[in-house]
Order: C-alpha cells, then structure tokens, then sequence
C-alpha cells in the first residue's frame, strides 16, 4: 500500500546494511536495524488501539528509539508530534489538550507529572528515556520486526509541530506528507547529497531544523548520520573529521568559530555547512570562509513552510542573504497592507506557495485564514527584498518575534504572565543582541503606581510557566513604557536604547 513519505525515505533502505546512525559510543545502527526497531513500534501503537490520524505526542530526550518513534508513526499512519524537551507541564498540558493527542510519550522522570494530565484528557502514556529504555521500548521487544505499512494519500497528515503566535497561544502547523517529503526531495538534489554523505547532527530532533531538514535529507539520500545528543563542542571538534556535512543555527557556527581547534585541517573533509533558523551575520560567514575555506550556505525556511529559499550549491553562496526560492516554491515580496506584490527591490513582506506550505493551523480556521491566502500563498511576517540577482535579502520582521540560539519566542507569551504578577502596572518583552544566542530576552515592568513589585519573584513566576529558553535573562523596572500616538507600545524605541545590555558593540560582530 502506497505511503509516500515512508516508502521514500524508510521503506527505499529496507534490507540495507550500511550504516543509518553512528552514535556517540562508537556503535553504529544500519538501515535495517533501524526500520526492524522502527516497525516493532508501529506494531505497540497499532495494538494499544492507534489509528491513522490520531495523534501521538512526544517529549523525549534525542536518541534512536525517538527517531524509530517517528518513522513508526509515519508508517503506522500517525501524526508526530515531537515536543521541545524544554516545555513545561504547563506548556504540555495545552499541547496535549489542544491536539487532542491519544499517546503520550515521555521521559520516565515526567511520569509522575504526566500521567494525572494524559488520563484527565484520555490519552495513554508510555515512557522513552534517553538511554532508549522506558515502557515503549519493552513493549516494542516483543513484537515481530515487520510492519504492514499503512497507506496514506500525499495530502494526508504527518506531523503537527507547535510554533507560538503573536497573541500568546500556540497553533499546531499540519504538516502533510507531502510538505515534508516534496521539501526533503528537492534539498537532497539542490545541496547534492548522496549515500556517500555523513551527516554532522547535533540539532534537536523536535523541530525542522533537525528532524524534516537535517534527518530527512540524509535519509532521502540513504546517508548516514553522526547522531549527538546535543551541541558540545569538544564533540563537534572531535568528529568533524568523519563528517562530511554539517546543519546548524549561527550559534554553532560562532561557538565554533570561537574555539582554536577549529581550523582549515579540521575540516578539510567536509563538503557542505549549512545554516539556518535564525540570521547568520554577514560577519560570521566571511570569517568563517577565512578560517576553513568553506563557505557556509545559508537557507531560509519555517516551520509552517519548512524550507523556502536557499543559496546556490555552485553558484555563489552570498552573504547575508538566503539565496533564490527553492525549484517549485513561489515567493513575492508584498505590501504589507494592501497585499499587493512589489516591484523587484522593494521591502515587503515575504509570502511563499508551493507543495512546502502547511495545511493550516489544527482547529484555528480563522487564525489559518489570516495567514494562509486562499489562493494558496503563506504570509511568512518576515521582512525582506530581492536584489537585482535575485538573492532574497531578509531585513526584518514584520511579527513580534525573538530568535534565541534558533528558538522562537514570541514576547507576548511572556508579558501574558509578567502582566499578571502582583505591583506590575504593565510590561514589555524585547528582544536585544546577545554574542552566543544572537537574540536573547529582556523583560521591562512599569509597576503599579506606589507599588514595588519584586524581579526575582517575578523571575520565579515566569521559570514556573515557561520553558528554559524562553525566560527573560534579566528583568528591569521602568517607569512607563513609549507609546506612540496611537497608544501603541514602541518595541523598535526600547530595542534601541537596550540593545548594548548584553552585547557591548565590540562582541557583536561575532553574534549571530
Ligand atoms: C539553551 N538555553 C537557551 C537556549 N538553549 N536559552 C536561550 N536560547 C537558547 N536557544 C538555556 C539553557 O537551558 C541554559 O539555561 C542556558 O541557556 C545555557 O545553556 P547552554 O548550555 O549554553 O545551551 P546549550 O544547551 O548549549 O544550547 C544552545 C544551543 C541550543 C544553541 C546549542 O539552543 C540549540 O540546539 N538550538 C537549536 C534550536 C533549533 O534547532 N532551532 C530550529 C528551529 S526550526 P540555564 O537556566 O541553565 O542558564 C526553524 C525553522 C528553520 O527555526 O528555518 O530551521
Ligand atoms: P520557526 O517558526 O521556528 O520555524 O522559525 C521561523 C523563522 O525563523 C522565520 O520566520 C524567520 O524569521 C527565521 N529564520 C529562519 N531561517 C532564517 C534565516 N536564514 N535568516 C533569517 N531568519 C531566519
């Protein structure tokens, strides 16, 4: 039975020995092993009463068996979705709720939390540990290594991934199998990988970056790849030799670029680095062109259109922009008000369309309407022009939106709870430069007149709510925030006059 996306990027290695994930401990698992593992957990879910469509959330630490989970879900029919391990039981217990998710997977050490919540809501849970141990994989022992793969149209749904929005409440982008594999497909061919390629992954596995663009493309091409738990330096450093590609946010490329280790012998094995998620400073890239030779080729994407635009594989890789719209993506730069195309070189919005972009927001038509033109075109909020070569050049933001180290953090999902914290009047979430994580948050609080509210009280409620990356790095007291005629809260004026806070002007060139 046809499944586009398993058959293509799983069921094309069944029988294969050559190796799919060389893991840290020196031990490697071949494509075989991989889709055996993969299709004795598509059995656990069919048997514990799964079926396509339903939907299957996952917070677990990166290994193995957390990749076997989602190629099971992709063959078994079922909707992936993996969750940042960050996310609070706050956080999850929306996601869970809201995606009305039938399993759910965690850590062991989560249970305790989790499981009053996955009952209240009617889902089941299984625990995976980061070791690969946990009830999923004891269940998954038992079961034969074979899988009748579930047949699914190209426009059925893949995975869900939750992205937070302007107004503070997350939406789950649907993402069909043919979003995910029509993207892996044309990026395999574009940046010319091959069974021979290696690929350097240190990303989490929750996100685009690392599962539908990093894992997904090494798959298409029956590569294999250098599995890390996690960005650590030593280990980069310590592999790159066996690599022979490399994805990653700037904040690996500057904390590499950052280490002395990091010289032109040390990657002189490698053919292609790859950046993206956030802006990589023109800076970064000429001086990692000076250090290795290389120079890094950056791409532009979403997690409601995974990749839009990259920079040539052979033609020059230009710095400080993402390079042409994929073959089969289109994107127009538009008046940000009216809608209406722009002539070549003006700044506008950027919206794409093609067989990337999302099927819309789960149970949010009328968010998805806003976004998501009837005549198919995404309006992405980004802001950016196309030069007279045809290099998109990202200026902006036209979206009120953080990018820390590659996660995204929407402010108003902070102020949402610094406004509620007792003597605060009011409060504005900014985003200013930081040399490691590029962006990084500051919270301003204007206090309830003859109140004085306490930050670090405030810093617990926040750490309570939130996942790690989103907390604000400091929070400061003012005395009123700039509005302008409109009443409207002057973001671009509080950016300006913080932005050294974090980043004295002389470490900003290395910042991302
Ligand atoms: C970790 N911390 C962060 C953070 N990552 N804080 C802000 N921003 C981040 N990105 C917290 C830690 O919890 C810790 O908190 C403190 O910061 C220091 O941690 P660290 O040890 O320096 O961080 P590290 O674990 O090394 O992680 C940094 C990182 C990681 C950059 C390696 O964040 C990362 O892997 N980012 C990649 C994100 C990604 O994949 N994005 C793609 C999204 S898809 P404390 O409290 O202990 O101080 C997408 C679409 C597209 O955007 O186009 O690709
Ligand atoms: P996410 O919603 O996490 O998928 O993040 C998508 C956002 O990341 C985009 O809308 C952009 O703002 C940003 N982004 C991704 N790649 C790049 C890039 N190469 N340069 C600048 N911004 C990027």
């Amino acid at each position: 039975m046809p499944n586009p996306l398993y058959d293509q990027l799983f069921g094309v290695h069944a029988g294969k020995t050559t190796p799919f994930l060389h893991l840290q401990d020196g031990s490697t698992i071949n494509h075989a092993e991989f889709l055996a593992s993969a299709a004795q957990i598509a059995h656990v879910l069919g048997q514990s009463g799964m079926t396509p469509g339903d939907r299957l959330a996952a917070q677990v630490q990166k290994s193995p068996e957390a990749l076997a989970l989602y190629a099971a879900c992709v063959q078994a029919g079922i909707v992936f979705l993996p969750l940042n391990t960050a996310y609070t039981t706050e956080e999850l217990t929306y996601f869970i709720e809201n995606s009305g998710a039938k399993k759910v997977v965690c850590d062991k050490s989560d249970e305790p939390q989790l499981l009053p919540i996955a009952e209240s809501l009617g889902a089941q849970l299984e625990t995976l540990n980061a070791d690969g141990s946990g009830t999923l994989t004891d269940h998954a022992a038992t079961m034969p290594v074979d899988f009748p793969t579930v047949a699914r149209d190209p426009d059925d749904l893949a995975a869900f991934l939750y992205t937070s929005g302007t107004t503070g409440r997350s939406k789950g982008a649907m993402l069909t199998q043919k979003n995910l594999l029509s993207n892996a497909l044309t990026l395999c061919d574009l940046w010319r990988f091959t069974s021979d390629d290696v690929l350097l992954h240190a990303l989490p596995i929750f996100h685009t970056h690392g599962l539908f663009v990093a894992t997904n493309v090494t798959l298409a091409a029956g590569g294999a790849i250098i599995f890390l738990p996690k960005f650590d330096l030593d280990q980069m450093i310590g592999l790159m030799p066996k690599a022979t590609t490399m994805m990653g946010v700037p904040t690996f490329y500057t904390r590499l670029l950052d280490d002395l280790r990091f010289t032109r012998d040390l990657t002189a094995h490698m053919r292609l680095f790859v950046s993206g998620s956030a802006p990589l400073l023109t800076d970064t890239h000429l001086q990692f062109e000076a250090r290795t030779g290389h120079r890094i080729l950056e791409r532009y994407g979403m997690t409601e259109t995974n990749m839009n635009t990259s920079n040539p594989y052979d033609g020059e890789r230009r710095a400080g922009t993402v390079g042409f719209p994929l073959p089969g993506v289109e994107l127009k730069i538009t008046d940000p008000n009216g809608g209406e195309a722009l002539p070549q070189g003006g700044v506008g919005q950027i919206e794409v369309r093609g067989p990337n972009v999302f099927k819309g927001y789960w149970k949010m038509p009328e968010k998805t309407a806003t976004e998501l033109r009837e005549d198919g075109f995404f309006i992405t909020g980004d802001l950016a022009r196309i030069d007279e070569d045809g290099y998109v050049h990202i200026v902006g933001r036209n979206k009120d939106l953080i990018i820390s180290g590659g996660y995204n953090i929407y402010p108003k999902e902070i102020e949402l709870i610094l406004d509620e914290q007792p003597g605060v009047k009011e409060s504005a979430v900014i985003g200013v430069p930081h040399s490691d994580f590029g962006e990084t948050v500051l919270g301003l609080i204007v206090p309830e007149p003859n109140a004085e509210p306490d930050l670090g009280t405030i810093a617990e409620a926040a750490k309570k709510s939130l996942a790690r990356f989103k907390h604000p790095k400091k929070l400061i007291l003012i005395d009123e925030l700039p509005r302008n005629t409109m009443g409207k809260v002057q973001k671009n004026t509080l950016r300006d006059g913080y932005r050294d806070i974090f980043a004295p002007a002389v470490s900003q060139s290395s910042a991302k």
